[in-house]
Formats: structure tokens, sequence, C-alpha cells
């Protein structure tokens, strides 16, 4: 029987899949279970992409390149090279070995396997400790509505550069689709210490997932501390559109913004020491620490602080969540 994971990461691709990789390493195995944002998922020449559970998937693993966030490392392209040569659709660059995953995935799911059972199959194959949980296994997709019309996430964010101007974003499928099932048995175990949302887009990555009701419902009434580490430090976004989308969504770049946006579910907040005149104006408890995650070091780190802060809270009386 597999181990009841203690600590539950929520998260994206790049930054968050950062985090998850300090919280696997300071933690025994098992005891680690990330659910991650499936909102970026599009169908490319035909294949299942989802490249948030194999951001998690590789970085988990140590196979993923460092440099790009996405992929694997010591990738090779030979695919892509001829795709290009007969003029296909090469803008969404797919590696030799990382195309191995993406048809194993799509055939997989053709023969009717689940994408939770296809993400627990393959973590077992690239050795993976901890437990990689789709957010849904139905099918949802981030939309934005811009002003060059409503585009994909994928069609935003890599074939325009994040460039058009977002004027909403949606998630289309949310709000009828069933949250990951072993989510919910997860956040109601006894054996669950806490929750922390990486410091992922709150909208494009952490949002989908908290869309998907059931999901939210249960994150709000679960009884363990939940804490958000800010994406945002000192004004700016480590990586990705986060503060352009923030600025065009007309929402204040400040850590009170991300205590707002996550209201209702959080316990706790960390940001930046370069955030440190915030701490008493984010409206829930705040811990002060380095959040830049440049190294293995400072991302297990961060991991330890955010745990011990969870710990903490979990430790003092509880001020209620206020309901937003
Ligand atoms: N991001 C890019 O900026 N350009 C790409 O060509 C690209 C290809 C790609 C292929 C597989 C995969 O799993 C991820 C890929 N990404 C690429 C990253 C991805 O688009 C984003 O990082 C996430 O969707 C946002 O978290």
């Amino acid at each position: 029987m597999t181990k009841t994971a203690k600590v539950l990461a929520i998260s994206g691709g790049i930054g968050g899949a950062k985090l998850a990789l300090g919280l696997q390493r300071v933690l025994p195995p098992g005891d680690l279970a990330v659910l991650v944002n499936t909102g970026d998922d599009f169908r490319h020449l035909g294949l299942a992409i989802s490249p948030d559970l194999d951001t998690v998937l590789y970085t988990f693993a140590g196979v993923a390149n460092a440099g790009a966030g996405w992929g694997r490392e010591g990738e090779t392209w030979n695919f892509l090279e001829e795709l290009r040569r007969i003029d296909g659709p090469a803008w969404f660059q797919l590696g030799d070995r990382d195309l191995v995953v993406h048809v194993e995935r799509t055939s997989r799911l053709a023969l009717g396997e689940s994408l939770t059972s296809i993400m627990a199959a393959l973590g077992r194959r690239f050795g993976v400790p901890s437990a990689i949980l789709p957010m849904t296994d139905d099918a949802v997709a981030t939309l934005l509505d811009t002003d060059a019309g409503v585009l994909e996430f994928q069609e935003y964010f890599v074939r325009r550069r994040c460039e058009p101007r977002i004027r909403a974003v949606r998630y289309a499928g949310a709000a009828t689709a069933t949250a990951n099932p072993a989510l919910t048995g997860l956040l109601a175990s006894p054996e669950l210490e806490c929750v922390v949302i990486c410091p992922s887009n709150p909208y494009l990555s952490i949002g989908p997932v908290l869309a998907i009701a059931g999901l939210r419902d249960a994150l709000a009434r679960c009884p363990v501390p939940v804490v958000v580490i800010s994406p945002i430090i000192g004004g700016r976004a480590v990586k990705g559109p986060t503060v352009k989308l923030m600025r065009e969504l007309g929402v204040d770049v400040s850590p009170r913004s991300i205590t707002e946006h996550y209201a209702g579910l959080i316990d706790g907040l960390v940001v930046d020491s370069e955030d440190m005149a915030f701490a008493s104006a984010t409206g829930v408890p705040t811990l002060v620490t380095p959040t830049l995650m440049q190294t293995l070091v400072d991302r297990e780190a961060l991991a330890r602080a955010a745990l011990g802060f969870a710990a903490s809270l979990a430790a003092a009386p509880r001020l209620p969540r206020t309901v937003p």
C-alpha cells in the first residue's frame, strides 16, 4: 500500500516545480504529493501535451532542462528539425526524448486509462518518490480574453510570447470538472500536516486548480495550515508574465493582492525579504524570508522555511479564514 502524504504542494510548471523539488528533497520519500495544474494542457500534432505535469515529473526525476525550466536535459531535436523542414507546426518545441512521453500518454489515454494513472506509472518509471497528481482527469482549458481575441494558453504563452493584453482569464470546463479523487481523501486525511501553494502564477497556474469547485471547497475546509509563497519579489515576478498580467487585470502588484487572491483559503503568506515593508499589511500571518530560488540550496531552504512556518501556524490558535 502506498504511503499517505504529509505535505500537499499545489504547483504550476517552472517556478512551482522549483519549490516542489525543495520540498521533495527535505521530506522523507513518500511524504509529498503535488497537485498540478492541467489548464495548460492541449492537443498538438494529435498528441496530449501536459506541460506542467511533465515539468514536475522531469524536475523530480532530475532530468529537467535546468536552463529552460521545461523539457529534458541533454535533449536532441531531430523530430523538430524534420517537422520544421516539412513546414509543420514547429512553434511548440518538442524534443525527441520529451516526445516519447507525449506519445505514450496519448496512446494510453486512447485506451481509456486516466491521466492520474498514467502520471503515476510515469512517476514510478522515472523513479520519483512523490505523488504527482493532475488536478483533474477531466478536460479544463485556461482561455485568455485578449486584445487579439480569445487565445488558448499555449497560443498566448509560447506562440505569442505573452504579448497580447489580457482582459480576463477563464477556465473552460472547470465548473463541471471532478477534482482528482486522491485529493479529496488526502485533504481529509489525519496524516496530512500542511498544504503549500507554490510561487506559481496565481491566475494562470493556480487559478485553474482552484476553479474546480469541489477542489476549492475541499481546500477551504481542510483543517491543516495552508500557506502560500508569494511569486512577487519587490514588485517583480521571477519569471513569466505574472506582473504584466496583474497590471492588465488592474490588480496592485503587492503581497496584499496575493492574500486577497487566496482569501478564504490560506492561513499564512511567505514573502521575500525584499518585501519586508509589506509584512504587517498582508492581512494574514506572514513569514519574511529569501524566496528567490537560484540553487538547490535555496530551494531546500525555502522548503524548510515554509514547512516550519506551517508547523508554527498549526501550533498557534488558528484565525478563521476569511471567506471571499
Ligand atoms: N515553452 C516555451 O516557451 N516554448 C516551447 O516551445 C515550449 C515547449 C514545451 C514542450 C513541452 C513541455 O512540456 C513544455 C513546453 N514549454 C515550452 C513550456 C510550457 O509551455 C510552459 O512553461 C507552461 O505551460 C507554463 O507553465
